[in-house]
């Protein structure tokens, strides 16, 4: 279907059209508004007041509502009451259904074909497609980043968006990336079809119409999202869940500052404000303005004698971020506060520290595995005014996933798994689908930080990076420099999780826990994060950890979870300048024997756990080297080359 020539086509701004409806001046607008609303007319507003909408965002949904063509606008306000109206809806319509055991949690069940995020639909779309891909070798595919021209994906949305939302109303959602108005915080307006999108915005992002206000000095990142399943439906609408997985696309064009997403209802596909505009676009406004956008938690470390530090750590998505960034600490005196599960923005300050804020408002974690055991803080989160989503429910209206079979009542309990199926413990196949979640508020965390909500943000001491490694990785090592840390950051690797769609469990690289989320060219990114090195600022130390090494019967070597205190104790002793503490390797410093506080754990083999293998990491360095060099080739900053050359000599003088 080729769109109609006498719509606005935004999407066509950078090859013409509409280039210089962007442009014009406020003023100009009212004449181009005149005729947009003419041609708006029959749209009823449901909710909220249009005509008191800035005017740069009357004419961004007026756009996108001449194009998609709802059948009403509802402009939210992210109250509570409107919540309620919403939540009452979809009950009635069987999308959610309440778990009766608790207050206001709900559960809701996808199609099963919109369960993850969807990363080969994912496109970044850029005049020159070196602004998004390394210039890879010939013939390799690159795997950070998947580029998409502006005339393709103009072809692509013309195919797509024009009525799209027919029958559906749209959903006009005001949300702030950050406290409204702090000077690390970022406005956003996401434009959708689905309300269950609604209710998770209003939990993952702060929803308000004083973002309204936010806005007279700013610019906002623009979302257009649809399920993409126009009224009348012609298919089988599967568990209440519209949407149109053969036709996912999620396309960003980050000079425009927007996101186009069209099939899929779900996660990082839909919640635009989260992958999208937090990772993605932000990445290439933080580097167009000096700061960071990256896949990390962040918490406050308070030791025994009261003194707190505050760590940032990336991970791949599924890793533990979630449960790192709420740990119980197994060892006494020492508290955990959880600032950030998943995001953080960081800048350096004029006192020369870097500051990091989590530009979320709510979790949205991986459901199986987290129990009262892994992560009792995560539990007592979503205890209320939570969306479990691809979860199972008991008969007793509880919510269960795999892990939580030590803790439920009954064991015996009927339930109705993530496919609608009765189900039982002991049955065939799953409760939950793998990458089935929880979206809670972060403000019901019972250890989230007092200074969570901080405009100026945290000031980060340490960096850490981590993957799934079963073999060869010791627990923890300590970076050689800045550059150094930035070297092995870019070659972090972990196990295949089910957050996306790869399956197996087959280790791939994730460079800097970003490689779904790189928002342009990655050699480009490692050279940002090398410029950032200037002046008084105090850079901090980068670290790598794994805690999921195994031995040769397929055991963890490590307890992990609360136990990670004691890993976290050797660093900030480290960064005390603590004597005695390590051990110079060839990939950094590990632990010199007996320096981590072992005390109450038994059986942990600790030349296993620390070892670096020779044989392993020639292997290593070998398929490091390989990667790097046809995966960012010429893009690879000379620094971080010079680190590779250097390690690899160490290595190879082992
Ligand atoms: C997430 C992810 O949802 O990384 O946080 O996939
Ligand atoms: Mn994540």
């Amino acid at each position: 279907m080729s769109a109609d020539p006498n719509l606005l086509t935004p999407y066509k701004n950078t090859s013409g059209a509409n280039a210089s409806l962007r442009q014009i001046s406020e003023d100009a607008f009212y004449v181009v508004n005149e005729v947009v609303m003419k041609r708006l007319g029959h749209v009823p507003i449901h909710k909220g007041d249009f005509h008191l909408l800035p005017p740069k965002v009357q004419r961004f949904v007026a756009e996108k509502v001449e194009v998609m063509r709802p059948r009403g606008i509802y402009i939210c306000d992210g109250t509570q009451h409107e919540a309620d109206e919403i939540i009452d809806k979809l009950v009635e319509r069987g999308m959610l259904s309440p778990l009766r055991a608790y207050e206001n949690n709900y559960i809701c069940r996808t199609d099963p074909k919109d369960v993850a995020r969807v990363e080969s639909k994912t496109w970044m779309v850029t005049p020159d497609k070196h602004q998004t891909v390394c210039r890879t070798a010939e013939g390799t595919e690159p795997l950070m980043g998947h580029w998409m021209s502006p005339d393709d994906l103009a072809v692509e949305l013309d195919s797509r968006f024009p009525g799209c939302m027919a029958g559906r109303i749209m959903y006009v959602i005001p949300f702030s990336m950050g406290p409204i108005g702090g000077p690390l915080s970022k406005i956003g307006v996401q434009l959708t079809d689905s309300n269950y999108v609604v209710l998770s915005m209003r939990i993952m992002t702060r929803v308000s119409n004083d973002v309204w206000d936010a806005l007279a000095n700013n610019d906002f990142v623009r979302c257009i999202h649809s399920v993409g399943l126009p009224r009348p439906v012609k298919q089988r609408v599967v568990n209440h869940w519209p949407c149109n997985p053969e036709r996912v696309l999620i396309a960003h064009r980050p000079p425009e500052r927007e996101i186009w997403s069209f099939g899929s209802g779900y996660g990082g596909n839909s919640l635009l404000g989260k992958k999208c505009f937090a990772l993605r676009i932000a990445s290439n406004i933080a580097k167009d303005e000096g700061w960071m956008a990256e896949h990390m938690l962040i918490m406050g470390v308070t030791r025994p004698c009261g003194r707190e530090h505050f760590i940032a750590a990336a991970f791949p998505s599924a890793c533990g971020k979630t449960n790192l960034a709420m740990l119980e600490p197994t060892l006494p005196g020492w508290k955990v506060r959880c600032v950030g599960d998943d995001i953080a923005w960081m800048k350096f300050g004029e006192d020369g520290r870097l500051y990091a804020i989590n530009p979320e408002a709510g979790f949205f974690g991986v459901a199986p595995g987290t129990s009262h055991k892994t992560n009792p803080m995560a539990v007592a989160t979503f205890q209320k005014n939570s969306i479990f989503t691809n979860v199972a429910e008991t008969a007793d209206g509880e919510y269960f996933w795999e892990g939580l079979e030590d803790e439920i009542k009954d064991k015996n309990v009927e339930m109705i798994n993530w496919l609608g199926e009765k189900w039982k413990i002991g049955d065939k196949g799953v409760a939950a689908h793998p990458n089935s979640r929880f979206a809670a508020p972060a403000r019901q965390c019972p250890i989230i930080h007092p200074d969570w909500e901080s405009p100026q943000g945290v000031p980060i001491e340490a960096i850490i990076f981590g993957g799934r490694r079963p073999a060869g990785v010791p627990l923890i090592l300590e970076t050689n420099s800045w550059e150094h840390g930035i070297f092995v950051g870019a070659c972090l690797k972990s196990e295949a999780t089910a957050a996306a769609e790869h399956t197996g469990k087959q280790v791939m690289h994730d460079p800097m826990a970003m490689r779904p989320f790189m928002g342009y060219n990655f050699g480009k990114y490692l050279q940002h994060w090398l410029d950032l090195k200037q002046g008084n600022r105090k850079m901090p130390q980068i670290y790598h950890v794994n805690w999921f090494r195994k031995d040769a019967n397929n055991k963890f070597l490590w307890p992990g979870f609360g136990d990670n205190i004691r890993v976290i104790d050797w660093i900030i002793r480290r960064l005390d300048g603590e004597a005695d503490l390590g051990l110079e390797t060839a990939i950094g410093t590990v632990p010199a024997k007996g320096s981590i506080n072992l005390e109450g754990l038994s059986d942990v083999n600790w030349d296993e756990l620390m070892s670096v293998p020779a044989d392993y990491w020639k292997e290593d360095v070998k398929e490091v080297r390989h990667f790097l060099e046809t995966q960012v080739g010429p893009d690879l900053p000379a620094e971080v080359r010079a680190e590779m050359d250097k390690q690899e000599q160490r290595i190879n003088a082992l």
